[in-house]
């Protein structure tokens, strides 16, 4: 006698669904997730500042002057003209923020992470108003940076006071 032997095509069970959905998540979602995050560090932006001994706005000047950028972005400051640097102007940064100070000839990458107003100058030309301003998200500190504008020296005062119009709240 024959004997016949079945082989049982059995459905997926319980389990093996759930396996699958899981191994679905790990493999495919999560993945994508990460790629998302990365994505986003990827999008902050990275801004180029030129020391010059002229420029659009005369003699000795940041270019551009007034920068809007993001928390997260960027800044390098350029030494394209020699005997220049790019430092922060005492308390004139937003509350828990990293000054800065780079050499005469230095070019000085910076990451501006606290949202707020960073004004900086170069130290040997600050009188001849050789001053910058980044506005990082909202102005946070724009009242004490403008009240502070008004005790530079020199051109300083008049072009830190121009900038800040460029502020936008
Ligand atoms: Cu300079």
């Amino acid at each position: 006698m024959k004997t016949y032997v079945y082989k049982r095509i059995r459905s997926p069970t319980r389990t093996e669904v759930t396996r699958k959905a899981h191994l679905m998540f790990t493999k495919v979602l999560i993945p994508a997730a990460a790629l998302a995050l990365l994505a986003g560090v990827a999008a902050a932006e990275t801004y180029t500042v030129e020391m010059l001994n002229r420029g659009e706005a005369g003699a000795m000047v940041f270019e551009p002057a007034f920068l809007q950028a993001q928390p997260g972005d960027t800044i390098t400051f350029v030494p394209t003209d020699r005997s220049h640097n790019s430092a922060t102007i005492g308390e004139l940064l937003p509350e828990g923020a990293e000054p800065w100070d780079g050499a005469i000839n230095e070019e000085v990458t910076v990451t501006l992470t606290e949202e707020g107003l960073y004004a900086y100058q170069c130290d040997p030309h600050a009188a001849m108003g050789m001053v910058g301003l980044i506005q990082v998200g909202a102005p946070t500190n724009l009242e004490e940076v403008t009240a502070a504008a008004d005790d530079l020296r020199g051109k300083a005062k008049n072009r830190m006071t121009e900038l800040l119009t460029q502020v936008t709240e």
